[in-house]
């Protein structure tokens, strides 16, 4: 017995010695003794020299050549869908929404200037209704005649830094309420903080009657146009026509849109 472990042992340290310089994964003898050894690797075939493939460039990074462009041919546009800008309505608080607390006129406009308010012929009366543009609007009723006043005095706005000599067109939504024709003219000022008139006649001053606001029986867009002369001020008021108008006469102004044209 001792023989054989005698030689167990050495078989044993014989197998470690040739072990040695294996990897860590060198197998343990089993159980019954018998150690089993892999098999070798196969052994790899030499690699055959070949001669390396021609360079080649794959398509995708062939770099086309760019086209030839003359310098004075333009580059391509974007494929774009045209869009025309509307130029800005030059009228303020335009659709009546805004109101400065205590005040009877909406923010941006003017009317009856050197009236109080016991002897001034017309009135004004927020409306606050969804069915207005931006909800709101303005109810102005005419207790008098304002035909004969002078421009500056009646219900508008004087709107300054125009360009002479130009187009201007003028949409008004508006329901007229009465039996009244409404107008509203365009009249050249001088000085919007003084209401000075600009110079020349009256009639010289007057552009045109921008728009006539006739009966209605709901809120229709009135549209008129006018021509700047020199001055860049120009206030459009309404008025009533008429020397004997049906009153009292109200008319919702839903909103004015003032915009150059082309
Ligand atoms: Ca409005």
């Amino acid at each position: 017995m001792r023989l054989i472990q005698v030689f167990s042992v050495i078989g044993l340290m014989t197998l470690a010695v040739a072990g040695v310089g294996c990897s860590p994964g060198a197998p343990a003898p089993s159980d019954s003794g018998e150690v089993t050894v892999p098999p070798p690797p196969p052994p790899i075939p030499p690699t055959p020299a070949v001669d390396p493939a021609p360079q080649v460039p794959t398509p995708a990074s062939v770099t086309p050549p760019a086209p030839a462009q003359s310098p004075t041919t333009p580059a391509p546009a974007p494929a774009m869908t045209p869009v025309t800008e509307e130029p800005a309505n030059l009228i303020a608080n335009a659709s009546f929404v805004t109101w400065d607390e205590g005040q009877h006129v909406p923010r941006h406009w003017t009317m009856g200037f050197g009236f109080s308010l016991d002897d001034m012929p017309f009135k004004l009366e927020p409306i606050e209704d969804p069915t207005y543009d931006d909800g709101h609007a303005v109810r102005q009723t005419w207790l008098a005649s304002d035909e004969a006043l002078a421009f500056q005095r009646v219900f508008g706005q004087t709107i300054e830094g125009l360009e002479p000599n130009t187009g201007y067109r003028l949409d008004v939504v508006a329901h007229n309420e009465s039996k009244n024709v409404i107008i509203i003219s365009a009249f050249e000022m001088e000085d919007y903080e003084t209401g000075r008139v600009g110079t020349g006649t009256a009639t010289e001053r007057l552009n045109l009657e921008a728009a006539v606001i006739t009966p209605s029986t709901g809120l229709v867009t009135y549209t008129g146009s006018f021509i700047t002369n020199d001055s860049g001020t120009v206030k459009l008021g309404a008025r009533v026509r008429g020397e004997d108008p049906e009153l009292p006469c109200s008319v919702i102004w839903d909103s004015w849109t003032l915009r150059a044209v082309d």
